[in-house]
C-alpha cells in the first residue's frame, strides 16, 4: 500500500453514485518513485499501452530521460528535455510500444546506466538483468561456495562473482571498527544488489549476520529481474525502504529471514511470481511487514512466519490468484492482514487470496509505526478492501480493537467493491466493534458460516448470508465504513501520530535455518505452481515447497 491510499471511505449516497460510474475498468498505473537519489525500482514491467506515474518522493529535483534523447519527463510535461520534477510533483506517461526502455536522471545518473538509472520493460518480453541468465532454470548446485568475509570482503563482491547455481555463504561481520554499529553489533554496511539469477545467499547465523542500511541506504538486499534467487538465515535492518526486496522476476524464496526497523516494508516481492516466504519475521515497518504486490496469478505462499509491530502485518495490493497466507502469526500490528485493490499498481482488483490457519492477535496497536493509510486501517484483524472471491478459513482472530474480519469497498481513483468472499470456520473473539463486519456497498455474494463469533455488523450475517441456502443479495452496513471515515479525518497529516519506525524494539532471537551452513543447496524455488498449492479444505500439504 502506498501512503496516500487505502482510503476506506464510504459516504452512503455519494458512494452509490461513485459505484454507478466505476465498474470493472481501471485507470491503473504503475508507480515509480524518484527518491534521493534513486528510482524506487530497478526494473519495472508493464503491458503495452500501460501508464507509468512518476512521482518525486524525494527532497531534491529529479527527472527521467531516455539515454538517446527519445523521451523525457521534461518533454512530457511540455518543457525542455532536461527539465526537472520538483519534490511532490507527479507525471503520467503512457508507453504504447513494446520495448526495453532504459532511463536515467540527468542530475544524479549517467546515460550509460551509472547512478540513478533504471529499466522499464514494456510488453511481454523476456528480460533478465544479467547476461549470466541461463536458458533454463538452474536446479542443482554448482558445488561452488563463495565465503564472506573469508574470500570476499563484502556480500556484494561475492554476489557479483557468483554464477547461477552458486552458494554465497555469509558469516557474521568481522569484529572491527569498520563493521561496528552504534548499538554494538557488528554488521555489513552495504546494500546488496542482485542481478545474477539462481543463486542462494545464506547467512551462517540468522541473528548475527546483519545487513544494516544505517538509515541511509534504501534496501538490504535488492533482487531485480533475476529469477530464482533464494535468501536464507540472515537479518536486514535500518534500510530506508525495504529489508529484503524481489522485483520483476519468477521464482523466489526467503527462508528464516529477519527484517526489522526498515523505512517502508520488511520482506517484499513485487511483480514477481512463484514465491515462498517461510519461517521469516518482520517488525517495525510503517507499511507492510510482509508485502506481496501486483501479481496475478501470484503463485505465492507465506508460511510459518511472524509479523508484529508493523503498520500492516501483511499488505497485498492487487496480488491475486494462487496466493496463500497460512500458519503464521500476525500480532500487535495497526492492522493484521490487508489484501487490497488500488489503482496505484497494475492488475486491480485483488481476488482469490486464501488466508487459512493463522493467528491474528492484538490488531489496533496504536503504538506501532504507521503511515497515513495504515493508520486508517487501524484496529482490524483482516481487511478485505475491495477484494473478490477470497477465502478466510480456520483462523483464530483475537483482541482486535475494531473488527476481526472487515469486508469493505475501497475508494481509490476507481471505487472497488468487495464481493464473493467466504468467511468460514474462524474463531473470533475480543473484537471492539464486531467480530465480522460487512461494509458496503458491495458486489454481494459474500458468505459467512460456522464461525465461532458473538457479533456481526450488520447483525445476523450467518443467518442471512450463509454459505448454503438462503442468501440475501445486498446486505451491508455503513457504520464500519463511517468509522474509518472518522479515522480519515484524524489522519490529517498534521494530526495523526507518526510513530517512529527507527526505534521499535529489537526482535528476540529467531530460530535458525535447520542445518545452517552445512545444509544442502536446494533449488531456490519450485518453479511449479502445483507443488506450492494448498487445498483450502485440507490442513495437510502433500508436498513441501522447499
Ligand atoms: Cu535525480
Amino acid at each position: 500500500v502506498r501512503p496516500r491510499l487505502l482510503l476506506l471511505l464510504v459516504l452512503g449516497a455519494a458512494a452509490v453514485t461513485l459505484a454507478a460510474c466505476s465498474g470493472e475498468g481501471s485507470d491503473a498505473f504503475v508507480h515509480v518513485g524518484m527518491k534521493d537519489n534513486f528510482f524506487t525500482r530497478d526494473v519495472t514491467r508493464i503491458a503495452v499501452g500501460d501508464t507509468v506515474r512518476w512521482t518525486n518522493d524525494g527532497e531534491a529535483p529529479h527527472n527521467a530521460l531516455d539515454p538517446e534523447g527519445a523521451w523525457s519527463t521534461g518533454e512530457a510535461a511540455g518543457k525542455g528535455e532536461f527539465d526537472v520534477m520538483l519534490p511532490g510533483e507527479a507525471l503520467e506517461m503512457t508507453f504504447p510500444e513494446e520495448g526495453i526502455y532504459e532511463y536515467y536522471c540527468s542530475l544524479h545518473g549517467t546515460p550509460d546506466g551509472e547512478g540513478m538509472a533504471a529499466v522499464l520493460v514494456v510488453g511481454d518480453l523476456e528480460y533478465q538483468a544479467s547476461e549470466k541468465a541461463p536458458a533454463e532454470p538452474v536446479t542443482t548446485w554448482t558445488g561452488v561456495t563463495r565465503n564472506v568475509p573469508a574470500d570476499y570482503p563484502t556480500i556484494q563482491n561475492a554476489v557479483d562473482a557468483a554464477e547461477p547455481g552458486d552458494l554465497v555463504l555469509v558469516a557474521p561481520a568481522p569484529q572491527d571498527d569498520e563493521h561496528l554499529a552504534p548499538d554494538g553489533e557488528y554488521v555489513y554496511k552495504e546494500q546488496v544488489d542482485v542481478t545474477t539469477p539462481y543463486i542462494t545467499i545464506r547467512g551462517t547465523d540468522r541473528d548475527q549476520v546483519i545487513i544494516d542500511g544505517e538509515f541511509t541506504r534504501p534496501n538490504g538486499i535488492n533482487i531485480a529481474a533475476a529469477d530464482g534467487v533464494a535468501v536464507e538465515n540472515m537479518t536486514a535492518r535500518h534500510a530506508t525502504i525495504n529489508g529484503f526486496f524481489w522485483t520483476s522476476l519468477r521464482g523466489y524464496r526467503g527462508s528464516y529471514l529477519t527484517a526489522y526497523n526498515n523505512g517502508v516494508y520488511g520482506i517484499y516481492a513485487f511483480d514477481s511470481t512463484d514465491g515462498l516466504l517461510e519461517h521469516s519475521y518482520a517488525s517495525g515497518h510503517p507499511d507492510g511487514g510482509f508485502y506481496i504486490g501486483q501479481c496475478d496469478p501470484c503463485e505465492a505462499v507465506i508460511d510459518h512466519s511472524i509479523s508484529e509491530w508493523n503498520g500492516l502485518g501483511y499488505s497485498g495490493t492487487n496480488s491475486s490468484g494462487d496466493i496463500y497466507l497460512v500458519r503464521s502469526v500476525w500480532r500487535d500490528n495497526q492492522a493484521g492482514i490487508v489484501p487490497n485493490s488500488l489503482d496505484s499498481e497494475l492488475l486491480p482488483p485483488v481476488h482469490d487470496v486464501t488466508i487459512v490457519g493463522n493467528l491474528i492477535e492484538g490488531s489496533g496497536n496504536a503504538a506501532a509505526p504507521a503511515l497515513k493509510a495504515q493508520f486508517v486501517a487501524q484496529g482490524h484483524g483482516i481487511i478485505l478492501a475491495g477484494g473478490l472471491d477470497s477465502e478466510v478459513e480456520r483462523n483464530r482472530i483475537v483482541n482486535s480493537t475494531k473488527t476481526g474480519v472487515l469486508i469493505t469497498p475501497n475508494l481509490d481513483e476507481n471505487f472497488w467493491m468487495a464481493g464473493g468472499n467466504r468467511i468460514v470456520d474462524n474463531v473470533i473473539e475480543g473484537s471492539g466493534y464486531a467480530d465480522i463486519a460487512l461494509g458496503g456497498p458491495g458486489k454481494g455474494g459474500d458468505c459467512f458460516a460456522d464461525n465461532t463469533i458473538r457479533t456481526t455488523m450488520p447483525p445476523g450475517l450467518e443467518t442471512w448470508q450463509g454459505c448454503d441456502g438462503l442468501r440475501l443479495p445486498f446486505r451491508w452496513e455503513l457504520a464500519s465504513t463511517l468509522m474509518t471515515l472518522g479515522r480519515l479525518a484524524e489522519a490529517n497529516p498534521l494530526e495523526f501520530p507518526v510513530n517512529d519506525w527507527t526505534t521499535v524494539r529489537k526482535p528476540a532471537e529467531q530460530p535458525q535455518l535447520p542445518g545452517g551452513a552445512e545444509r544442502g543447496w536446494s533449488p531456490p524455488t519450485t518453479c511449479s505452481p502445483t507443488t506450492t498449492s494448498i487445498s483450502p479444505r485440507s490442513r495437510r500439504r502433500t508436498t513441501r515447497p522447499t
